[in-house]
């Protein structure tokens, strides 16, 4: 029988581990016939809620589960990992400065970091979903040496989403309709969904809206909608980042279909001017598992601006962690 893929699921028990598991244990993440085992890394307090989660991931009897382990251990969890879903984070609370911030979350992720560097397997790719994410991942990252950096991403993919539906809302046509959106920069509310090059019919998505709409609207939006999320719900999107995730990890394992493209903050090269080493959101395709940057775009006033202040943003956590020596 072939040998399970093992899946590292930080934050466990929380609302997006939730809406995750049953998908993964589903085959939806790595493909129908994937077997996978499943491994739920929480703190000790949430281990117990992590166990009664295992429980109803063993009501399910999925085919493709091979096991489940629960553990508030970093060796244990990560001990021969092929995939790390890095969830758990930690919020931001009232009164809490984003350098308090950055430190709560440096003390999750350092350790995740090099508890992944000692223990995964050599194939090991890692998605950071617990914000700030894009900052989380750069400091899991170098806590890593001994992984290749590509192999530490941070989700955009949600806001990715987003931009795909509001958009196929405005213009009255199916989400698979548009092609080549990009997120660009910071998980944030400076990130910049791109018109420019989004393609509906094989026409510009930014010339087939009006552009007050485009500013005012549809940007502000997409990188609101967490928020009004939960001022709807009265909790943070859940289910919608769980797909997200799911639909990073395929990609990047299962490669994205040609004459498209998605949107993963991948280390980067240097490319459209933003520093080499930040961790940004870019517009990429997978091929051999490998993320890479699409290339070759024309980036106008309008959107330089917009990336350029997204990056400045990354920039400054980078700064900001590095001081704290958290990289
Ligand atoms: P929850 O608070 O429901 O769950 C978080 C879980 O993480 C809790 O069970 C907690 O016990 C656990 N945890 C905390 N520290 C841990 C540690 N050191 N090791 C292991 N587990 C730990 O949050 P949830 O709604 O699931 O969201 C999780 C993270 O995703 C948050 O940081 C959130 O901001 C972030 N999000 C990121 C998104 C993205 O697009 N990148 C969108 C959705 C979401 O807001």
């Amino acid at each position: 029988p072939e040998t399970p893929v093992k899946v590292t699921v930080t934050g466990a028990a929380g609302q997006i581990g939730y809406a995750l598991l049953f998908r993964i244990a589903s085959g939806q993440l790595l493909g129908a016939d994937v077997p996978v085992k499943l491994s739920l890394l929480e703190i000790p307090q949430a281990v117990k809620a992590a166990e009664g989660t295992a429980m109803e991931l063993d009501d399910c009897a999925f085919p493709l589960l091979r096991g489940i382990e629960i553990t508030d251990d970093l060796t244990t969890a990560f001990d021969g990992t092929n995939i790390a879903l890095l969830v758990g984070a930690l919020p931001r609370k009232a009164g809490m400065e984003r350098g308090d911030l950055l430190e709560a979350n440096g003390g999750i992720f350092g350790p995740q970091g090099k508890a992944i560097n000692d223990h995964a397997a050599d194939d090991v790719r890692v998605l950071v979903v617990g914000n700030p994410a894009n900052t989380n991942a750069l400091i899991a990252q170098s806590a890593a040496p001994d992984v290749p950096a590509e192999r530490f991403t941070a989700m955009t993919r949600l806001d990715h989403n987003r931009a795909l539906s509001q958009l196929a809302q405005k213009l009255q046509v199916s989400v698979t309709d548009i092609k080549k959106m990009t997120i660009w920069g910071n998980h944030s509310a400076t990130q910049y969904p791109d018109l420019f090059h989004a393609e509906v019919g094989g026409k510009i998505a930014a010339e087939l809206v009006d552009e007050t709409w485009l500013r005012e609207t549809f940007i502000p939006t997409v990188a609101k909608r967490g928020a009004a999320i939960i001022e709807a719900r009265g909790a943070s999107s859940a289910a919608s980042a769980a797909n997200a995730a799911i639909d990073h990890v395929y990609d990047w394992v299962n490669g994205t279909p040609e004459g498209d493209w998605t949107s993963a903050a991948i280390p980067s090269d240097g490319s459209y001017g933003v520093p080499e080493g930040l961790i940004s959101s870019f517009p990429v395709v997978s091929r051999g598992g490998k993320w890479e940057i699409v290339q070759g775009l024309e980036i106008d006033d309008f959107s330089r601006s917009r990336i350029d202040a997204s990056v400045a943003e990354l920039g400054e956590e980078r700064d900001a962690v590095r001081q704290l020596g958290l990289i």
